[in-house]
This record gives C-alpha cells, sequence and structure tokens, in this order.
C-alpha cells in the first residue's frame, strides 16, 4: 500500500464561495460558514454530491481572503486560517494570532489506500473532550478510539466502540478552545497523543474525504451553541417523557404492564410512562401485536390513559422473512431492503429469525417505514424506542459488500440507527396530529439530536457502571444532544438495594430518567426493595416532578443555544484542573445552578469539588465556599447536590403525572449570593406543536442581590400559565420569609423582608 502525503499547492482560486487548492494529490475546498466556522475539505474526488446527513447549514457566499508568496491567509472576525502551500497544510490561530490548532508540519494529510489521517500538532498542556459515548476520562488526551456502531451488548467500563458515533472533540489549551468536527460517516479512529509519545494526534477514517469543521469560538457553550447550529438543536420534547419512565424486557402482558401502572397510582408513586419491550409482538413482528398477551392494545392504551400513563413501544430494524407479514411483502415488492451486489436480499438473523433490513438511507424506504407505525399510533402510543439500529444482528457482523441503496455497508453503518430514527420521527410525527412523539435510540450520529433521545445501551448493574454511565450521559452533553438516559439499576445483573436506591437518587437529575432491565434479572420497581427504601425510592421520584418547571425550561434553553442539562463541569470551569481530575471527573451541572456528585453506593461520605463561588447543599441549605474540595456526607437518603449561590430554581408541589394540573402554585426558589442571576422560565402545554406558532409562555426571573429583589419580567407568548400563583422560598437569608402573590402579565417584584425590620 502507498503513501500519499498532501504534497505542493499549484493552482488557488476562488469558485462558488469555495478557496479551491489544487495538488498533484488531491483538492482542497475551504468554505467559511460564520466568522467561528471554518470548513475544510480536502479529496480526490468532488464529483460526488456534497451531502451531509449532519449539516443543516450553508456556507456564506463572501469571505476574505489574500494569496501571499507561499501561503493563503483566509481571514474573519474571529478566525485566521494561514495555509502552507508548499506543502499543503491548515493552521488556524484566533484573531490575535494565537495558535488554536494546526497541522503536523511533517505528516499533514496523507492517505494510505482509501484511508485518510490527517496528523496535528499537540500542544503541551492540551486536553480534550467529546466524542460523546465513549469510555474513558473525562480528559481524553492519551486516549484512542474507533467509531464503529456496535452492538456493543455485556460492555465493560472500557470498552470501544459502543453504540454511537460523534466525530467531533473539543480541543482546550493555553487558555483556549477550539472544535472538530470531522463529518465522515466510515469507520473513524481519533488519537489524542495516546500511541505517538504524546509527539502529535490524529484522526481520520477508513474512506470518504478529510472533511471536517473547525469551530473557533472562544469557551465551550460558545463552541456548543455553533456545533449546534451547524447540526441543528432538539425540538421541545414531550413533557411526559420528563417524567418516570418505567421499563424492562419485557412486560409480558397487557394485564402485567396495567397492574405495574395501577400499582404506582396505588402506591402514590409519581410516574409517566410505561414500557413495552420486544414481547408485545407477534413472532417480532415489527407494527403487529401479539393476539394472546396484548389482544386489545387500543383497550390497554386507553386504560393507561386513564390513568395517566403513556405508553412507549420498541421496534427494531430486522423485518422478519414472512409471507404473510405484510411489510416482507411489501419491503420486498418495493426493493426497500438492504441487497448483496448480485441483487439477491441480504438477510441474517434476529429475533424475529431470519430478517431483511430496510435501507434507511433512501427516503421512499423512510417514508414507507414512518407511515407503518400507524399500528401502532392507531391504539395511542407516543412514544416509540429505535432499538438495535447499529446495525444489530446475530454475528454482530454485516459483511462489506452489502448494499444499502448504491453505498456499501462501511459508508452507512455509522449513519444508519440516525437514519431509522429519523424515519421514526418523521413517520410518527406526521402520524400524530401535531402530538410531540417521543423517539428513543440507541445508535446515533452526529446531528441525531433533530430526532431523537438517546440512552447508553446495555450497561450492567454496578457502582462502576453507575459513574460511568453518568460520564457517557455528560460527554454525549457535548455533542448536542441533551435528552439522555441510562438504564436505572443496571441492565445486565442485579443490583443490590443499596445500589438501587443510590442509582434512583441520580434519577431526578438524570435528562431522561428511566428504569429498566434485562430478561431473567430481578423485577425493579420501586416497591421491590423493602418498604423502608420504597419510601426513599419514592422521595426521589418526588424531587424529579418537584424539579419538572426546572427541567423543562432547561430543555428549553437545549433547544435555543445546544446547552445539554447534564454539563459537565469542563463547560463552565474549562481552565480548573480539578474538574478533570479522576476523583472529580464525574460532577456536574444539572440545569444553570444545580451540582451533582455521583457517588457509589458503598460509602457514607465523599470528597467533592465545589468550583469556585459560594454553594449551597440543597437538602440543609448548609453553605460551602467553593474552590476547594470538601468532604460531605452522604448516605443512601442524600446524594450530595448543591445550587449555586444565586441560583434561582423554579418548582412545583408533587403531581402523580405530567398530566395532572397540580395545585397551581409555582415556587420559586432562591438563594442568597453577592452576584445578580437570572434564570428563563419556559412553559407550554407540554405535548403539541403551538409553541413554534408563539403559545409558549417565557418569563425572565432574576434575583437582585443588593436590594434582595427577585423580578419576573414581562411575559413572552401567548401560552397561559398553568401556575396562578407564585411563591418565592428563600434560601440563605437571614431568618426566612415567604411571600406570595398572583401571578400575571406584568413585570413584578417579590421582596424578601427583613425579620428584624
Ligand atoms: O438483544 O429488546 O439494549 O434495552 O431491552 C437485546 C430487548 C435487544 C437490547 C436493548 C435493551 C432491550 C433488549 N435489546
Amino acid at each position: 500500500m502507498q503513501l500519499e502525503i498532501l504534497g505542493n499547492a499549484d493552482i488557488v482560486t476562488e469558485q462558488n464561495g469555495a478557496l479551491v487548492i489544487k495538488t498533484r494529490q488531491a483538492e482542497a475546498r475551504v468554505w467559511v460558514y460564520s466568522p467561528t466556522i471554518i470548513r475544510v475539505c480536502i479529496s480526490k474526488d468532488f464529483s460526488g454530491l456534497d451531502e451531509s446527513l449532519a449539516v443543516i447549514e450553508k456556507p456564506l457566499d463572501d469571505f476574505t481572503w489574500q494569496h501571499l508568496t507561499d501561503i493563503v491567509e483566509l481571514t474573519t472576525s474571529a478566525l485566521k486560517l494561514i495555509i502552507n502551500l508548499k506543502p499543503l497544510r491548515f493552521n488556524f490561530y484566533a484573531a490575535n494570532g494565537q495558535p488554536l490548532s494546526e497541522d503536523d508540519q511533517r505528516f499533514g494529510t496523507n492517505w494510505q489506500g482509501d484511508r485518510v489521517i490527517n496528523y496535528r500538532k499537540l500542544y503541551a498542556d492540551e486536553k480534550f473532550i467529546g466524542l460523546g459515548e465513549k469510555a474513558g476520562d473525562l480528559n481524553r488526551r492519551g486516549c484512542n478510539y474507533v467509531n464503529w456502531n456496535t452492538d456493543a451488548a455485556m460492555h465493560t467500563i472500557t470498552t470501544d466502540p459502543l453504540y454511537k458515533t460523534f466525530p467531533f472533540f473539543i480541543g482546550l489549551h493555553n487558555g483556549l478552545t477550539y472544535g472538530l468536527f470531522f463529518d465522515n460517516t466510515h469507520k473513524s479512529y481519533f488519537d489524542f497523543g495516546a500511541t505517538t509519545a504524546e509527539q502529535m494526534s490524529w484522526f481520520g477514517a477508513d474512506g470518504g474525504d478529510m472533511n471536517y469543521y473547525f469551530f473557533g469560538a472562544q469557551g465551550v457553550r460558545n463552541i456548543l451553541e455553533d456545533y449546534t447550529w451547524l447540526t441543528g438543536r432538539m425540538e421541545m420534547p414531550p413533557l411526559w417523557s420528563l417524567g418516570y419512565q418505567q421499563c424492562r424486557w419485557s412486560y409480558m402482558s397487557a394485564d402485567e404492564v396495567l397492574d405495574v401502572a395501577r400499582k404506582f397510582r396505588e402506591k402514590n408513586i409519581p410516574a409517566d410512562v410505561m414500557y413495552c419491550d420486544i414481547d408485545y409482538m407477534d413472532g417480532y413482528k415489527i407494527f403487529t401485536w401479539n393476539k394472546e398477551t396484548f389482544p386489545d392494545p387500543k383497550g390497554m392504551i386507553d386504560e393507561l390513559k386513564a390513568m395517566n400513563f403513556r405508553l412507549v413501544t420498541i421496534v427494531d430494524p430486522g423485518i422478519k422473512i414472512d409471507e404473510n407479514y405484510n411489510e416482507y411483502k411489501e419491503g420486498v415488492d418495493k426493493h426497500y431492503f438492504a441487497t448483496y451486489p448480485n441483487g439477491e436480499l441480504y438477510t441474517a438473523s434476529v429475533w424475529p429469525g431470519r430478517c431483511h433490513f430496510p435501507d434507511f438511507l433512501n427516503e421512499d424506504v423512510r417514508d414507507w417505514w414512518g407511515a407503518s407505525f400507524k399500528a401502532l399510533t392507531d391504539p395511542g402510543v407516543e412514544g416509540f424506542w429505535n432499538d438495535m439500529n447499529e446495525p444489530a444482528a446475530w454475528g454482530q457482523n454485516i459483511p462489506w459488500l452489502v448494499k444499502f441503496g448504491d453505498k456499501f455497508m462501511p459508508e452507512i453503518r455509522n449513519v444508519y440507527g440516525m437514519q431509522m430514527a429519523r424515519a421514526t420521527y418523521n413517520g410518527t410525527k406526521g402520524l400524530l396530529n401535531n402530538k410531540r412523539p417521543f423517539i428513543l435510540t440507541r445508535a446515533a450520529y452526529a446531528g441525531t439530536q433533530r430526532y431523537s433521545a438517546v440512552w447508553t445501551g446495555d450497561n450492567a448493574a454496578t457502582d462502576e457502571h453507575m459513574l460511568f454511565g453518568q460520564r457517557l450521559v455528560n460527554s454525549l452533553g457535548l455533542t448536542g444532544m441533551s435528552l439522555i438516559g441510562v438504564d436505572i439499576g443496571g441492565f445486565m445483573g442485579n443490583p443490590t438495594p443499596e445500589l438501587m436506591v443510590r442509582w434512583n437518587s441520580l434519577g431526578p437529575y438524570t435528562p431522561m430518567y428511566r428504569n429498566h432491565a434485562a430478561l431473567g434479572m430481578s423485577m425493579r420497581e420501586p416497591w421491590q426493595w423493602g418498604k423502608a427504601y420504597e419510601q426513599v425510592i419514592k422521595k426521589d421520584i418526588e424531587q424529579r416532578y418537584k424539579l419538572l418547571p426546572y427541567i423543562y425550561s432547561g430543555f428549553y434553553q437545549s433547544t435555543q443555544t445546544g446547552l445539554p442539562l447534564s454539563r459537565t463541569l469542563a463547560i463552565d470551569y474549562t481552565t480548573d484542573e480539578n474538574v478533570f481530575d479522576t476523583k472529580y471527573q464525574n460532577q456536574f451541572l444539572f440545569g444553570d445552578s444545580i451540582l451533582v456528585a455521583p457517588i457509589i453506593s458503598t460509602v457514607e461520605s465523599v470528597d467533592v469539588y465545589l468550583p469556585v463561588g459560594d454553594w449551597y447543599r440543597l437538602s440543609t441549605d448548609e453553605k460551602f465556599a467553593g474552590g476547594q474540595v470538601v468532604n460531605i456526607s452522604c448516605p443512601l437518603t442524600d446524594l450530595p447536590v448543591f445550587v449555586k449561590a444565586g441560583g434561582i430554581i423554579p418548582m412545583q408541589n408533587v403531581i402523580q403525572s405530567t398530566n395532572e394540573a397540580g395545585d397551581g402554585v409555582l415556587l420559586i426558589h432562591v438563594w442568597n449570593g453577592d452576584e445578580a442571576s437570572e434564570f428563563v422560565f419556559y412553559e407550554d402545554d407540554g405535548t403539541s406543536y403551538d409553541y413554534q406558532s408563539g403559545v409558549y409562555y417565557k418569563r425572565v426571573i432574576s434575583f437582585d442581590p443588593q436590594k434582595r429583589e427577585v423580578v419576573f419580567g414581562l411575559v413572552e407568548g401567548s401560552f397561559v400559565s398553568k401556575h396562578s400563583k407564585v411563591q418565592v422560598v428563600w434560601h440563605g437569608f437571614e431568618g426566612d420569609s415567604k411571600v406570595g402573590m398572583e401571578n400575571n402579565n406584568q413585570s413584578f417584584t417579590i421582596s424578601y423582608s427583613y425579620l428584624s425590620f
């Protein structure tokens, strides 16, 4: 195999808004998407369509560049790209001239056969965060990774690859930040100095182009905002999907599903969602119901609805080969399935036995798939769980020559799950008449946030998996994904009651709070752990429901800026070394002002690192100075959760489901602090798309520390809040005072009254 290194550039021109540079080996094109986003694509063949499944924005028509002797300088208000022409290398600088990221000048971009790799300079203090669902530490320096979507059943906390591909990382060095998104769907590789004795980093793929977007904004938040501008942001999720979700593989009959739902209501443990895993189907045929065990799906779902429950059902991609099965016959007739190169249909075995696999890369197939959900939406299903879409089949090794349209498996594998989620989202959105569908997918690629929530797959019932899961959630949050779950309690194996309790205490602070377990594992509902622990778990679930106004507003923030709900501390405290210490790396901010320290179930005290500023423990209002490590007691009833001084947290009194109106009181909790703060409160009907035409309720709530006042700004939007009363709850002020006031459309102020007055 030959090595081809990108050599000298002979021709530099501007064509259709792109800078075009030619060398003997290849052609490079450069586009400016915004002052902070520059795309570089180096290809041997630009004849193919320039299509990306991730990117939804277009480049600017115009940019500023000049050709000097052996370099080209491309300048925006925020960035400078210096392109060395002999040989062709790309080097990015901040506007003030400080280097952000540069090619390794020796090797730059090169090819070995179809494999294309970019070698980059590694700075002495450089750290890396990102890549989404990846094993290892928060700081990925010294690690290497492969993206190749895999059904990672029985994975450990070091397994790579897992289910998803997010070829986007953020580099941090010298107080600077930059991001790099390698938009290439082939099997890809990232090495952050792991195997080069820290002399360089590199990334690349088995095929396709060296096609990357460089983000030069300063601050991780700004990079995330740019990345999600480019690849899209999530929509408002249905409010019910933020309630407690009870799943298992499987509740085996309609009776069992209903019994479990009833038990939540009998016990007054709040919950919103029940799941049907694969056994609701007839012979695992997608879009069917088992006639014996689920004889009347509509009847069952009506009963669930009467109890304020929603149902989510699973779908897998594999379509069973069965002459009496509609989806099979249609798929064959219309040539919708993946094939061998000679035209034979590709067959592999999964749950239903021998199956064919829809080509979700094809729009007609997506439309067909989407329309088939009628069998589920007609009886009333509103949530759709997409599993096995890596895609998985027994053996896990779909041959390289399998074709999806005109593409072979290696090129599409990493986007198959995303395209299945896209088909599911579009189809069910169409069928649900202005109701928001809830989509959950296991496999994903950059941009999936536009269609679906994700969960982290088949974890295990151990303390180390619980902490690992949090790290995955935090890292997925750096990819535009915000609605993310882990199987609380652990999928494989049985948790101790203590682990179950501890894991549930993280539940309120997990973007998607879902309890799930594998076939054959112990039952996991909150009442399976003894009376005393049931009460603890119930309190955790109640805490989730109290926090929903805060959480929902947090998701609104995700829709606007791409900031995730669960935020690694590296987002806001980027230059604080302690944040990357493996002792503290799992800690995260949940929304703007809550800090959570996940902690194993076998200890009762723990060191927590509180970043700069003052913090209050949520459970006690005890105040701590930040910028230091504090030792915190953490019995199973009290996870270390803190609120930032000045934090504003809207809460509500407990309801049993998001379908309940509640008592109409919005509690605004405020923790005393020296700095002014602000919270954007957002509410809408929680179920429809009317918010997209102005039917929402939004107002800025701010805290003025000097005046000890909470100011409610003017209401924006035409939705009538379900909260008719506001009550401010003051924390950390001298004495205690509560002031109630009628809610209205005016701006108004509530002051803390000094008790000594
Ligand atoms: O081969 O549908 O990750 O959540 O319960 C296993 C059965 C298939 C894997 C999913 C898991 C789900 C299970 N599925």
